[in-house]
């Protein structure tokens, strides 16, 4: 088994894989760019290690300071997340070349599903078809319009080394073809530096339904279930589901079953989800995600396996924990996935900010996947989901119910988020019904009535106080190390004084007018040492950030000032005397 794995990503999914790690008695090593390095991720982890930088380029996507991070801190695997470097084949040979488990499929499956052009022809041999469709690349309009007098009007181009839906062109009619294969294929060269494009049916109103496999190193292969991911905009999902809802089980069975004959015809290991359009009883393969998903909670729900676990056992070689009649469904679970995006108007623009107040809801059947606590800010410089909300009912209806419940309990402020967009999903009539498509969020939700919703934060509304550096000379048993402290700006006059560069204490930021910019009055050390010298005596007028007393620690003196300003009620300390980290020293009213 795996004794420490450093986890390649950041927020809810780098804490989702942290508490796995701490349920098998794994060592957890977090990395973090500089914005993140007060984060949850970093806070939960067993170790973190500074990757410096700001954006993802610099700092989580930067192959050689992970690497070395690998190196130094001594860990077995490596767990890539979704997003970053979880389907990147360079990264995964390079953690493997160090003689390091990355936790994910075989690099090679990942080329096969990396374009569509080779996944479709992979589906094709295991004999899973995708939307009818030609596999030849168009090299004029005349085969687009054979393709549409031969199967029907409307057809779809698509690029065949594309993905996320750019490069695809809905043509109605022969008289289109033309400009369409043009623009398509220009589209495709722009974004994807390759111009070949196919052509297939157009399906009007299909719902997009996934399903969940896993495979270990042994040979064996399961489907777990799918998922419904129908609700979406933009290619990005707002809500997922399982069971799909209207969803007959000789159709389940039939998806699972050609689900897992794709994926042992690509070789693949580890956890991974086949994706097909599903309209009128039919399913088509679409393509192949070869990582854990977002929505990977919605299975766990309703088979209760623990996902990421499992992706740990297979990927230190164990045979899979479960055969496919072990996998038991039961009820109904609802993922919300909760983004810092203001949906007013369908537009969901983006909104980083402080999270100023973040109460989660509870109760039965309610789990919530956070990235971010009150006081952590999103930043705009990577993916902006906040958290996921996934409720557990024992049937669709009560699942729902028991969603909008949870997110009318779900209180955030300082941010806008997807929240307004989730509920009126969830309260409309097709959704209710399972009337909806992947055309359905945008061609018929009325989001235009939805309000500008960014509560600006309540009575604790203040904004995380920033912090700064200083760099300080350690002796640990009686070895030198340098050591970067990051200090809140308030207590640097206090806390690391050194050289008598002492920086006046600023007040804190505060949303009130004159509220709140001073401390408590219990004015307390922030580290372990020895009262030299007693400044101030009861009764004595203070002014805040006027040295109280002197504290020696690490070889230095360091002065220790007042929070606030107002009359010493109590000294508690005399000079001579130890004292611990956090003990209050003197108290001011
Ligand atoms: C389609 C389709 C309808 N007919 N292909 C868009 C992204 C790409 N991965 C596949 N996509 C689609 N392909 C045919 N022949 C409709 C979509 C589609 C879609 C698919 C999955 C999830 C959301 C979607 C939203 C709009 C369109």
């Amino acid at each position: 088994m795996l004794s420490k794995i450093l986890i390649a990503n950041r927020g809810e999914i780098a804490v989702r894989v942290i508490r796995a790690c701490r349920e098998l008695g794994i060592t957890s090593v977090a990395v973090y760019s500089d914005l993140d390095r007060d984060s949850l991720h970093v806070r939960l982890a067993h170790e973190a290690y500074a990757l410096g930088g700001q954006t993802a380029a610099e700092s989580y996507l930067d192959t050689a300071k992970l690497l070395d991070v690998v190196e130094r801190s001594g860990a077995d695997g490596v767990h890539p997340g979704y997003g970053f470097f979880s389907e990147n084949t360079d990264f995964a040979r390079a953690i493997t070349a160090l003689g390091v488990t990355f936790i994910g499929p075989p690099p090679e499956a990942i080329e096969i599903m990396g374009d569509k052009v080779s996944s479709r022809l992979a589906a094709q041999r295991a004999g899973v078809a995708g939307v009818p469709g030609t596999t030849e690349f168009l090299s004029s309009a005349d085969e687009v319009v054979a393709f549409g007098d031969e199967h029907g009007w409307p057809i779809a181009i698509k690029a065949a080394y594309g993905g996320g839906g750019r490069g695809m062109r809905v043509v109605r009619s022969a008289d289109e073809a033309a400009e369409a294969l043009d623009s398509a294929q220009s589209e495709a060269l722009k974004g994807f530096g390759r111009s070949e494009c196919y052509v297939e049916r157009y399906l009007p109103w299909p719902r997009h339904v996934e399903m969940q496999v896993f495979a270990d190193t042994h040979g064996n292969a399961v489907w777990v279930g799918e998922r419904d991911c129908s609700a979406q905009r933009r290619h990005q999902k707002l809500i997922e589901e399982s069971p799909a809802p209207a969803f007959p089980d000789e159709v389940r069975q039939a998806m699972g079953e050609a689900a897992v004959k794709v994926t042992l015809a690509c070789g693949y290991v580890n956890a991974g989800t086949v994706e097909f359009l599903y309209q009128d009883g039919e399913f088509y393969f679409l393509e192949m995600n070869t990582r854990l998903q977002v929505e990977h909670p919605v299975t766990e729900m309703v088979t209760g396996l623990d996902l990421v676990a499992e992706q740990i056992r297979v990927a230190a070689g164990e045979p899979l924990s479960f055969g496919q009649d072990d996998i038991v469904r039961r009820g109904h679970a609802i993922e919300v996935r909760i983004n810092a995006e203001d949906p007013a108007g369908g537009r969901f623009l983006p909104s980083p900010g402080p999270v100023r107040t973040l109460r989660v809801p509870q109760g039965f059947g309610v789990r919530w996947d956070g990235g971010y606590e009150a006081g952590d800010e999103v930043s705009q410089f990577y993916d902006n989901l906040v958290g996921k909300l996934i409720c557990w009912g024992a049937d669709r209806e009560v699942a729902i119910a028991r969603t909008i419940r949870a997110l009318d309990e779900l209180e955030i402020e300082g941010l806008a988020t997807t929240v307004p967009a989730d509920l009126a999903i969830l309260r409309h009539p097709d959704f209710v019904a399972g009337e909806h498509s992947t055309k359905w969020v945008e061609d018929r939700l009325d989001l235009s009535s939805t309000e500008v919703a960014v509560p600006a934060g309540g009575a604790d509304g203040e904004a995380p106080e920033p912090k700064v550096r200083r760099d300080v000379d350690v002796e640990v048993n009686g070895r030198r190390f340098g050591v970067t402290v990051w200090v809140p700006e308030s207590q640097v006059g206090a806390a690391v004084a050194a050289g008598g560069a002492k920086v006046a204490p600023r007040p804190r930021r505060s949303a009130g007018a004159s509220a709140a910019a001073a401390g408590s009055g219990s004015v307390a050390v922030p580290m372990q040492g020895t009262i030299v010298k007693v400044l101030v005596s009861p009764g004595e007028a203070v002014e805040v950030g006027q040295t109280v007393c002197v504290l020696e620690a690490m070889k230095m003196e360091n002065n220790i000032a007042a929070d606030k300003s107002g009359t010493v009620k109590e000294v508690k300390v005399e000079a001579g005397q130890s004292v611990g980290t956090g003990d209050v020293v003197v108290v001011i009213e």
